[in-house]
């Protein structure tokens, strides 16, 4: 018996390559959420870092979904080697509007995957990231909320800022709230 060998699945190498790439953009998505984190309890923002924190951790579990799930149908999950992280930023707002458009990356990378599942037939992993393409719509709207915060109250002032902290700590406990099972 040859224990390094890779045995019978129905997952293609191809399917397994892109589902690594996937892996590795979810843990690029905690670190992401990390580091806007550290900026903003370095610039006194500690709603919004409490709520990016959260998500950070967030991310890792999907990360940890897509990796666990590798592995239960026969392939080979790789630990991702994530580099060029973004460490400074010039506003809070520039924080969101960069999450949202992080977000809408990651959006169009799982329906390109899951487009490319559907058409290899690969129906378990195309139903597996169903749970992602909801999950992509969600986030993408609670990042558009917290950009709504900042063209509702006035940002070039201190205590307008104070203000779109605490609102962003607000949406990320309902966010949170949720998502929690009950
Ligand atoms: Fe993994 O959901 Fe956002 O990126």
């Amino acid at each position: 018996m040859k224990f390094k060998e890779r045995l019978k699945t129905s997952l293609t190498k191809e399917v397994e390559g892109k589902l690594n790439e996937q892996i590795k953009l979810e843990e690029h998505s905690s670190q992401f959420y990390l580091s806007c984190a550290s900026w903003c309890e370095k610039e006194g923002y500690q709603n919004a870092a409490e709520f990016l924190y959260g998500h950070s951790e967030e991310e890792r579990i999907h990360m940890l979904k897509v990796f666990k799930y590798v592995n239960s149908v026969g392939g080979h999950a790789l630990v991702p080697d994530v580099t060029g992280i973004k460490s400074s930023f010039s506003s809070l707002r520039e924080v969101f509007e960069e999450i949202l458009e992080h977000e809408i990356n990651v959006t169009k990378s799982i329906g390109d995957l899951a487009d490319y599942c559907f058409k290899l037939k690969d129906f378990s992993s195309f139903q597996f990231l169903q749970w992602f393409v909801q999950e992509q719509r969600e986030e993408e709207e609670l990042a558009r909320r917290v950009i709504e915060v900042f063209n509702l109250i006035d940002e070039n002032s201190a205590h307008g800022l104070w203000y779109i902290d605490k609102e962003i700590g607000r949406i990320g406990v309902e966010a949170n709230d949720s998502t929690s099972p009950a």
